[in-house]
């Protein structure tokens, strides 16, 4: 009888964080790989655009003018999915037919004010005045009664639907917990109701044992592809401290989320030489006045790309409709990330 082996043979994998699962395919990824160097093409981007809603000094579609901001500029959403005033309300008389009204406020985090940057070509000081501005608005923004939620994220890359090229991110608050982190409070409370102690740090502390799945880590960050990613690349930052939410960390911990941040997006580039498209957001605890004790602080990359700088994946058929899959492991994944190095190709000397 041959045994089983993770490294061979097809299986599905359990997300311990939300309850879904993942189909492992590991032995198609043998199939010989075509075209595999082909690099992306490199648009130079001029240092300001004056056709840029992002750049300094520039109007908005709404007719605002953005001011000559020299680090990070937050503003709220000309085009907002949610908004303050919305009555309260619902339809829900039906069993099969519920809605309920949804108040928030939806923010754009200009990252940098140069429109030719991205997160891994900024310096750690750049990047650092990110992360005290996310935390300076899921502290603010969490204060109103009606958000419950701070949905922190960036969409990168036109392939992701992202509207413009200038380093940016949004920020949406909400009334109610939104699917994603609903489902990861859901099973971090039932960890830690049964074992006293946080899912994520259980799992963290098994990763640096295992090591295989690991990018890269500083003092108090851990870059790692997740034992049940979906997408070829995915990765997650986790604190290695049990922290809640961003607004109890130390400076120490945010320069080392900054560096985390960085370290990460400089081998995305270095991957397939491309700027590298994807989605990221911080999942952390909910602003509804209750403790979370439960909640680890950590952040999720979904990256599209397949096997190139072109090669997309979709998530069509059998992932439509009955669950995702993936060939190339996490742990190979894991293991081509981490030998990349780190400084950013368009550093390097060639
Ligand atoms: P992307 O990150 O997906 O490209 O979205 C950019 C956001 O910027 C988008 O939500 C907003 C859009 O509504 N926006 C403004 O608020 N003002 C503008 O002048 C243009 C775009
Ligand atoms: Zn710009």
């Amino acid at each position: 009888m041959v045994k089983f082996n993770m490294e061979e043979h097809p299986h599905r994998r359990f997300n311990a964080l939300t309850g879904d699962w993942v189909l492992v395919s590991p032995h198609r990824a043998k199939r010989p790989w075509q075209g595999q160097v082909e690099k992306g093409q490199q648009t130079e981007r001029p240092q300001y655009d004056e056709k840029c809603y992002l750049c300094p000094g520039n109007e908005r579609i709404g007719g605002e003018n953005n001011p000559q901001y020299t680090g990070t500029y937050v503003f709220t959403n000309d085009f907002s999915a949610l908004l303050t005033d919305t009555p309260l309300g619902k339809d829900g008389d039906d069993e099969l037919f519920r809605a309920e009204s949804e108040q928030g406020i939806c923010k754009v985090i200009c990252f940098s004010p140069r429109h030719d940057l991205t997160i891994p070509e900024m310096t750690q000081e750049a990047v650092r005045g990110v992360v005290d501005v996310w935390q300076k608005e899921y502290t603010e923004l969490g204060r109103h009664d009606f958000v419950n939620y701070v949905q922190i994220f960036e969409n990168k890359g036109a392939v992701m639907g992202c509207s413009n090229p200038h380093p940016h991110g949004q920020i949406w608050s909400s009334r109610s917990i939104p699917v994603e982190p609903m489902k990861e409070q859901v099973r971090q409370l039932a960890y830690l109701q049964k074992y006293n102690r946080t899912l994520l740090g259980d799992y963290l502390k098994k990763e640096l044992e295992k090591k295989d799945r690991l990018i890269y880590q500083n003092e108090n960050f851990v870059v790692l592809s997740p034992y049940w990613a979906v997408w070829p690349f995915e990765a997650m930052i986790v604190s290695k401290r049990a922290v809640a939410d961003l607004s109890l960390f130390t400076d120490a911990e945010k320069e080392d989320l900054a560096d985390a941040y960085r370290q990460l997006t400089i081998r995305y580039d270095n991957l397939f030489e491309v700027s590298f498209p994807y989605s990221a957001g911080i999942h952390q605890a909910p602003t509804d006045g209750e403790d979370h004790p439960e909640w680890h602080f950590h952040m999720h990359f979904y990256p599209p790309l397949l096997r190139s700088a072109t090669v997309k994946k979709f998530m069509v058929g059998y992932e439509m409709l009955a669950t995702p899959q993936r060939d190339i492991t996490p742990e190979t994944s894991a293991s081509r990330l981490r030998a990349l190095s780190d400084i950013h190709f368009k550093k390097a000397t060639k």
